[in-house]
């Protein structure tokens, strides 16, 4: 069985999604990561950088990254694309979400990640919310005409829902963003995205 590893409102919450519409038989690990229950000793054997989310395989070994996690997860619940060129393309949005869109919130998040100059914080921050607006744009550009980023439901679509939240909590206009919100509707029609916004905490 699959282990989750996940903290609510987090990036997790993309492999919570998927898992939870699995129907398959999944443990879903609460993390703290207020209580810093990420840096102990025994899940740092875990994720050796102490983040979520993590996956314990069936054979107990773990799996860390969403690079890694939402293509395996996509490929054993048909929710990843066969066809070369759609798996380079949709290899193109994961790369592009976990390299530069979720980096871009982390300045506004984790401003002493990138300087210990306390004094230079807001201003990391500022820029880290101009850029992730920015990248909220260009994901609303990616939904125009039509309903899914692949050519079906794929494990894309859960990782975009998860930063039209950020955005939300962020105070940015998403609303304005008229393909992005209707992707955040769609998603919130799903029975297991109602769940896990529910377990999670997650406020739209
Ligand atoms: N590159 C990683 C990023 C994971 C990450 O930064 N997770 C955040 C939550 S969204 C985390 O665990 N933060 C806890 C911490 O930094 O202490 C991935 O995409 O899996």
């Amino acid at each position: 069985m699959l282990t989750l590893f996940y903290a609510p409102g987090a990036c997790s919450m993309a492999a919570h999604i998927v898992l939870e519409e699995s129907g398959e038989k999944y443990q879903a690990q609460r993390m703290d990561l207020a209580k810093g229950e990420q840096k102990t000793a025994e899940y740092l054997k875990i994720h050796p950088l102490g983040r979520v989310p993590a996956l314990k395989l069936d054979d107990g070994s773990p799996l860390t990254e969403n690079t890694a996690i939402l293509p395996y997860l996509g490929k054993r619940f048909g929710l990843w694309p066969t066809d070369p060129i759609k798996e380079a393309l949709a290899l193109s949005v994961i790369g592009f979400f976990a390299s530069s869109v979720h980096p871009a919130h982390g300045h506004i998040g984790r401003p002493e990640r990138y300087t210990a100059d306390a004094a230079a914080h807001s201003g990391i921050q500022a820029m880290g919310k101009r850029t992730f607006h920015e990248y909220m744009t260009q994901i609303d550009a990616m939904y125009a005409g039509r309903e899914w980023l692949s050519d079906k439901y794929s494990v894309l679509d859960p990782y975009a829902f998860v930063f039209y939240t950020w955005g939300v909590k962020r105070g940015l206009p998403m609303a304005e963003l008229r393909n992005y919100t209707a992707l955040k509707d769609r998603m919130l029609q799903r029975p297991a995205v109602q769940r896990v916004v529910a377990d999670e905490g997650v406020k739209l």
